[in-house]
């Protein structure tokens, strides 16, 4: 914990690294009371530094320095300098062996950085900046070194032992053993990795491109034995994947996977030794939900993907974070695309996006893909480096078409293999391989806040022909005023009057396009801050259907009237608009009806929406999955980042008035539809079950929350008869959204009897009722803490009722007087003390005071400044405080 400011690290200032470490050895003797770690650095001088510096600053934090030898000679004290976060030695030879022997304590470590425990076994996480609590170096991704390392411990505790690359020796003595691994390839710190413990494991192989064969583990503890094969699954068809899409084939002998309980985040690429949140790999259907499934299989994608987009080629400094992230998750979620519906995975996606990225890029904490300075590296994991940075990628790709994408990959992989490089250099091979021009297209780079088009049209039908206005504007963000217009493929269809698709001809000189004249989509390139586009042929007024597959991430104003989104949900040929016009429908009745309750006045609910819902109800044809979309009426979440300024109980008074006539109007059909799709779903997990399953249960809960004591008595027999915990849990929360306060009761104690053992549905448990408007008042949150299945000390607990409270259940997190927050805040501090990249993370819905009404806007802003003014604050959460209150 800091007493002092922190300080703020700028991308200006980057420097080549003074020194390299060609190899590390390391030795660590794992103890009950604690871990030495011994450390030879093979270090030189960095013949391309940028102005040589003869001075050595190795990062450290809570060590305890035990011995320091150059060359084999040990130092004094007064030869080095050591202060809390840095060890410094002078006038060093060109070359030399540096041996660091450190003290550490795995045991006391809460923040889960470093070396830690985790149940009986221990593990690390070492990204960002976690390499350092382990022993001293130069914990910089651009500091790229060859590992070997010695782990030894007590043979009857902790048979396993791990660590990156291939195993190579061991040995025993008394009741200890130890194992020694190399990893071939030269890496950063922050892929180290090591667990020991006593687990077991699955094994299986895949044979590469090649004609290698890699021997595939995923290790867990005893009980979890089960739950192992969907990963297993996933972990090979993304091999396959990665090989037919990308050309890239493994590259060690060994592939492992760790489980893990006790997790700051979802998984870590550690190279060969991949550690994981168990919730983000153990599944079966007894106890897993679909989205769960869908979840790993991403998930476990996303971390083997990044074999090479991160570990091959990794990033230069941690600014550069989006150059392996953006990219991975685009390559994830093209891999979940292929795997299931394409359509319905974009949906999920860009839902994410707008709710919450959306929310991040206007807020106070809002930054570049890239940013340019950051204090705590740990708070920029961020959708925006993430999820936005992945739709940069793609917008890249839909500039470059698959093929030229492909090519630029390739030659990314092969040009930078082995280094640590920029987003920059990441570009520029897209640049090389189709010869356009990026300059314009990097600002998505370095420029932060979300774009707004602003679209008109008209139509000429003397001359058949079309013209698009299109305005382009991004809202001021901290430190960023003024915004230079960006470059957006804007995707473009035109339905005619009996909504099918026109072929598009775009008028020469009035911009470009990708695509052919005659095409049904045209991405038109938007580049100017006010330009016009001009399609030639065009026979009849069309209805457009604009940002066609969320063709670039921004906010999209078209004047849309509620008859043409009507005639788009049902005709148009794009899946992702269809859904769309379905969801600017229901805003815009939303919005209708929190506006009159504004201004006191009554409107009815506008019937269009209501027979829109009825339309989807009726069809017979469609993917269930993407019906249980469209159905799906708008979060508290998304209404709140559309609105200028949240009104919290006018936005649940509409939606309790949506769901209320919903109830009254569509029960009947709700309810036959739900037996129908109750008969036809099944226990199968393939994509066509799961649809079924989704759609059943989006029924389902629909009858509840429009208060239908049908779903009561339907939601209690589903629950007793699943076979599927996507059964199982779908009749919870129906039961516990439901109308019926006892019959939820009761179903929560029957689940928590039945399940009780098991954590991962535990955490489950846990979050249904947080985010529970009915159940989830501060007492029974505040109770649920008291669980004894509760822990402060396990982050997924932690997030399943504080994060899930703070960020879903809107009608008691702010409550009026003000109570919601403050339990908030005293979880925040708490929880800073403990692990302070959690309490960075719970303070998010705090950060958005100033989008609120006055009174609610006034108490979340006293709350930050209580937690500004606490002592010892941590450099975590004071960045995200103070950033909000400036
Ligand atoms: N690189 C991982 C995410 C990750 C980041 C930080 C962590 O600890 C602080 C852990 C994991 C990924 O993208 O999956
Ligand atoms: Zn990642």
């Amino acid at each position: 914990m800091k007493e002092s400011q922190p300080r703020t690290i700028y991308l200006k200032d980057y420097r080549k690294p003074d020194f390299l470490i060609d190899a590390t050895d390391l030795n660590f003797q794992l103890y009950e009371d604690g871990a030495r770690v011994t450390s030879q650095l093979h270090i030189r001088r960095n013949p391309d530094a940028d102005a040589f510096r003869d001075v050595l600053e190795l990062d450290g934090v809570e060590l305890q320095l035990e011995r320091l030898l150059l060359d084999g000679r040990t130092l004094n004290p007064d030869e080095y300098q050591l202060d809390d976060e840095t060890l410094r030695l002078e006038r060093l030879p060109k070359q030399f062996v540096l041996t660091v022997v450190t003290w550490i304590k795995p045991q006391e470590n809460t923040c889960l950085e470093g070396l830690y425990r985790s149940s009986s076994m221990f593990c690390t996480q070492c990204e960002a900046e976690g390499f350092r609590r382990i022993t001293y170096y130069l914990d910089r991704p651009d500091v790229m070194s060859s590992f070997t390392t010695t782990i030894e411990a007590e043979k009857s505790r902790y048979p396993v032992l791990l660590s990156n690359g291939n195993p190579v020796a061991s040995g025993e003595s008394g009741d200890r053993h130890w194992v020694k691994w190399e990893d071939p390839f030269k890496k950063p710190c922050y892929l180290f990795a090591l667990v020991a413990g006593d687990l077991e494991w699955v094994e299986d192989s895949f044979t590469t491109m090649s004609g290698r064969e890699v021997q595939l583990r995923i290790y867990v503890e005893p009980q979890d034995l089960n739950k192992c094969s969907h990963a297993m699954d996933s972990l090979k068809r993304s091999m396959t994947w990665d090989e037919e899409v990308y050309g890239r084939e493994y590259d060690l002998d060994i592939f492992n996977i760790v489980a893990v309980s006790d997790f700051n985040m979802g998984a870590m690429e550690n190279k060969g030794l991949n550690i994981f949140n168990s919730s983000c790999v153990l599944a079966n259907p007894e106890t897993s939900t679909d989205s769960a499934f869908q979840r790993i299989e991403a998930i476990v994608a996303h971390e083997y993907f990044h074999n090479w987009s991160g570990n091959r080629v990794t990033c230069r400094d941690w600014f550069q974070l989006s150059l392996k992230e953006g990219f991975t998750v685009f390559r994830d979620a093209e891999f979940s695309a292929d795997m299931h519906s394409r359509a319905v995975k974009r949906i999920e996606d860009v839902a994410l996006l707008r709710t919450m990225q959306f929310a991040e890029d206007a807020g106070p904490m809002s930054h570049p893909v890239r940013p340019d300075s950051y204090m705590e590296i740990s708070n920029f994991y961020t959708l925006t480096v993430y999820e936005k940075g992945s739709e940069v990628v793609r917008m890249l790709h839909t500039l470059l078409e698959p093929e030229k994408f492909r090519e630029g990959s390739d030659l990314y992989f092969s040009r930078f293999d082995g280094q640590a490089v920029t987003t920059d250099d990441f570009v520029a091979c897209m640049e090389e391989v189709s010869g356009q021009d990026f300059t314009q297209f990097k600002r998505w780079y370095s420029q932060s806040g979300t774009p707004v088009l602003t679209v008109t049209d008209h139509y000429d039908a003397e001359t058949s022909e079309y013209r698009l206005d299109v305005k382009q504007s991004c809202p001021p963000t901290p430190g960023q005023q003024e915004k230079q217009p960006f470059q957006i493929p804007l995707a473009v269809g035109l339905l005619d009057g009996s909504g099918k698709d026109m072929p598009l001809t775009l008028k020469a000189g009035q911009g470009d396009a990708s695509g052919a004249d005659g095409d049904l989509t045209r991405n038109i390139l938007v580049r100017e801050s006010e330009q016009s586009f001009v399609f030639t042929g065009v026979t009849e007024k069309p209805t457009p259907s604009l940002l066609r597959s969320f063709s670039a991430p921004v906010r999209l104003n078209y004047p849309y009237d509620r008859n043409q989104l009507t005639f788009l949900m049902s005709f148009d040929s794009d899946g992702f608009n269809r859904w769309d016009a379905g969801q600017k429908l229901a805003v815009s009745v939303f919005n209708e009806l929190i506006n009159a309750e504004l201004k006191g006045e009554q409107v009815d609910i506008d019937e269009r929406y209501i027979d829109a819902m009825r339309q989807v109800l009726l069809d017979d044809k469609g993917d269930h999955a993407m019906l249980a979309k469209m159905v799906q009426v708008p979060g508290v979440s998304l209404l709140a980042e559309q609105a200028e300024v949240v009104h919290v109980d006018a936005i649940l008074n509409a939606r309790q008035r949506v769901h209320e006539r919903i109830g009254a109007s569509l029960s009947e059909l709700l309810l036959s539809k739900y037996r129908q799709l109750h008969a036809q779903s099944g226990n199968a997990l393939d994509s066509v079950s799961m649809g079924l399953r989704a759609y059943k249960n989006a029924c389902l809960m629909l009858l509840a929350q429009g208060g239908a004591q049908e779903s009561v008595a339907l939601a209690k027999l589903q629950m007793q008869q699943a076979q599927t915990m996507t059964d199982e849990f779908g009749a919870l929360a129906a039961l516990v959204n439901g109308p019926d306060i006892e019959a939820a009761q009761s179903a929560l104690a029957d689940f928590l009897c039945k399940w009780k053992k098991d954590q991962l549905v535990m955490e489950q448990w846990f979050s249904v009722q947080a985010a529970s408007e009915r159940h989830g008042a501060l007492d029974s949150i505040q109770a649920l803490t008291a669980h004894e299945l509760f822990s402060e000390r396990n982050p997924n607990k932690v997030r399943s009722v504080i994060g899930t409270f703070g960020g879903q259940n809107w009608r008691h997190f702010h409550a009026a007087d003000g109570s919601g927050y403050r339990f908030l805040r005293e979880w925040i501090i708490k929880m800073d003390g403990l692990n302070p990249q959690i309490a960075s993370r719970l303070l998010t819905p705090l950060t958005r005071w100033r989008k609120l009404e006055p009174q609610r806007s006034a108490l979340m802003q006293k709350e930050l400044q209580e937690i500004m003014a606490h002592p010892g604050l941590s450099r975590d959460a004071y960045e995200v405080v103070s950033k909000s209150l400036k």
